[in-house]
C-alpha cells in the first residue's frame, strides 16, 4: 500500500486534538495528523469513488455514437465528461492523504481496488441511458449529498460541487424518460424495460445490509459517514417511488407498499447473493469493463510520457535560466 501510515507516533496532545476536531464537526485537513485507520479508509472510499466515477462513464459512454439526435449526443457528452472530472476531482482529495494516483490506477486495472457494482451492467437500449441518470444519479445523490458533511474536507468540498452536478443528471434523465413515455408504446416499453432491468442493482448501490456492513460503525463514528447504509437506501425508495408513479412506470417490487406506522415504504428482499457475486468480479460486465479500463490505460501512455518529458524540459530550462541570472 503506498498510503503512508508512518508518521512518527503523535506528540502528546495530538490524537486528543483529532477526537475533538471530529467531536465538534469541524474538518480534518490533508496536514492534520490523523490515525492510520481513518487515512487508510479515507483512500479506501474515496479511491473506490474516484473508480466508480471513471467506470461509471463506459455504460453510457458506448450511446454517445448512437444517440437519437445531436440534442441528445451532445447533453450525453456533457454528462460523461462530467463524470470523467468527478474522477479527477477525487483522485486528487486521495492525493492530498499520500496516495498515489498512478498506484490507484495500477490498482483498479489489477482487480485490487473495488469500484460501484452499478456499473458492471450492460445498457441495451437508449433507455438505459435515462434511467441510469434518473435512478443511478438518484442514488448516487442520495448517497452523496450526506458525503459533503464528511470529516475529511478535500472529500466534503469535492462533493458539493460533485453533487450540484449530479442533481442535473437526475433531472436530465428523467426528463429523457418524461419524454419517451409521452411517445410510442414501444417507446413506453422500452422504458418499463429498463426500470424492471436497473431498479434493483440501484438499491445495491447502496451497499450491504447494516447487519453485514463492515465499515459503517467506524466510518460512522469519525463522521465519514453520516447515515448508515440501510437508511440511505430507505431514503432513496422513499423519495423514487412518487417520482415513479408521475413517470408512469412500475417498479418492479410486489412487496412494495407505504407503511403508514413506520412513515416509509417497505419493500421486498434484496437478493444479496448477486450484489456479492458482482462485487467479486462475476457481475454481467465486470471483466469488459476492467478490460476497457486497461486498453484505456495502456493507450495514453504516450500521453504521461511527452507531458513527463515536457515537464522535465521546462524544469531543466528555468534551472539554467536561474543560474544564468
Ligand atoms: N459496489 O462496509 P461497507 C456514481 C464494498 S458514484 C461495490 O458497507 P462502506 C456516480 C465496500 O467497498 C457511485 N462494492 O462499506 C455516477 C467494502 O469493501 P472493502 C459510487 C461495494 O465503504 C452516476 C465492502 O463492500 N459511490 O454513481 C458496494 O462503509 C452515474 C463492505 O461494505 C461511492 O463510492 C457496491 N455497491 O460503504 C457515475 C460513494 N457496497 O473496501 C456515472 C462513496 C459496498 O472492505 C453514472 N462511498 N461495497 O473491500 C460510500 O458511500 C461507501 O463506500 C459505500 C459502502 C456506501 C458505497
Amino acid at each position: 500500500m503506498t498510503v503512508p501510515d508512518t508518521q512518527a507516533p503523535p506528540a502528546d496532545g495530538v490524537e486528543a486534538h483529532f477526537e475533538r476536531t471530529i467531536e465538534r464537526d469541524q474538518r480534518v485537513e490533508p496536514r492534520d495528523w490523523m490515525p492510520g485507520r481513518y487515512r487508510t479508509t479515507m483512500v479506501r472510499q474515496i479511491a473506490q469513488h474516484a473508480h466508480s466515477e471513471i467506470i461509471g462513464m463506459q455504460p453510457e459512454g458506448a450511446w454517445i455514437t448512437r444517440a437519437p439526435s445531436l440534442r441528445r449526443k451532445a447533453i450525453l457528452l456533457a454528462k460523461v465528461q462530467d463524470e470523467a472530472g468527478h474522477g479527477l476531482y477525487l483522485y486528487s482529495a486521495a492525493e492530498t492523504l499520500g496516495a498515489d494516483r498512478a498506484d490507484l490506477t495500477r490498482r483498479l486495472i489489477s482487480g485490487r481496488q473495488k469500484y460501484s457494482s452499478i456499473f458492471n451492467y450492460p445498457t441495451t437500449t437508449f433507455a438505459d441511458v435515462g434511467v441510469i441518470g434518473w435512478l443511478v444519479d438518484g442514488a448516487a445523490i442520495c448517497n452523496q449529498v450526506p458525503l459533503c458533511r464528511s470529516s475529511y474536507g478535500p472529500y466534503a468540498r469535492a462533493m458539493v460541487r460533485i453533487c450540484k452536478e449530479e442533481s442535473f443528471h437526475q433531472r436530465q434523465g428523467y426528463e429523457m424518460l418524461m419524454c419517451l413515455m409521452r411517445g410510442t408504446p414501444a417507446q413506453r416499453e422500452m422504458v418499463q424495460d429498463a426500470v424492471d432491468r436497473w431498479w434493483w442493482p440501484s438499491l445495491m448501490m447502496f451497499g450491504p445490509p447494516d447487519a453485514d456492513s463492515t465499515h459503517t460503525a467506524q466510518s460512522m463514528a469519525w463522521k465519514i459517514k453520516r447515515h448508515t447504509n440501510d437508511e440511505l437506501r430507505q431514503r432513496f425508495v422513499d423519495m423514487t417511488v412518487p417520482q415513479a408513479r408521475a413517470l408512469g412506470v412500475t417498479l418492479p417490487d410486489p412487496d412494495l407498499r407505504w407503511n403508514e406506522e413506520r412513515g416509509h415504504h417497505d419493500f421486498g428482499e434484496i437478493d444479496w447473493s448477486e450484489l456479492k457475486r458482482v462485487i467479486s468480479g462475476d457481475g454481467p460486465c465486470n471483466a469488459e469493463r476492467i478490460e476497457v479500463r486497461r486498453a484505456a490505460h495502456e493507450d495514453g501512455a504516450w500521453v504521461r510520457e511527452a507531458a513527463a518529458a515536457h515537464a522535465a524540459k521546462q524544469a531543466d530550462t528555468a534551472g539554467r535560466e536561474g543560474m544564468e541570472a
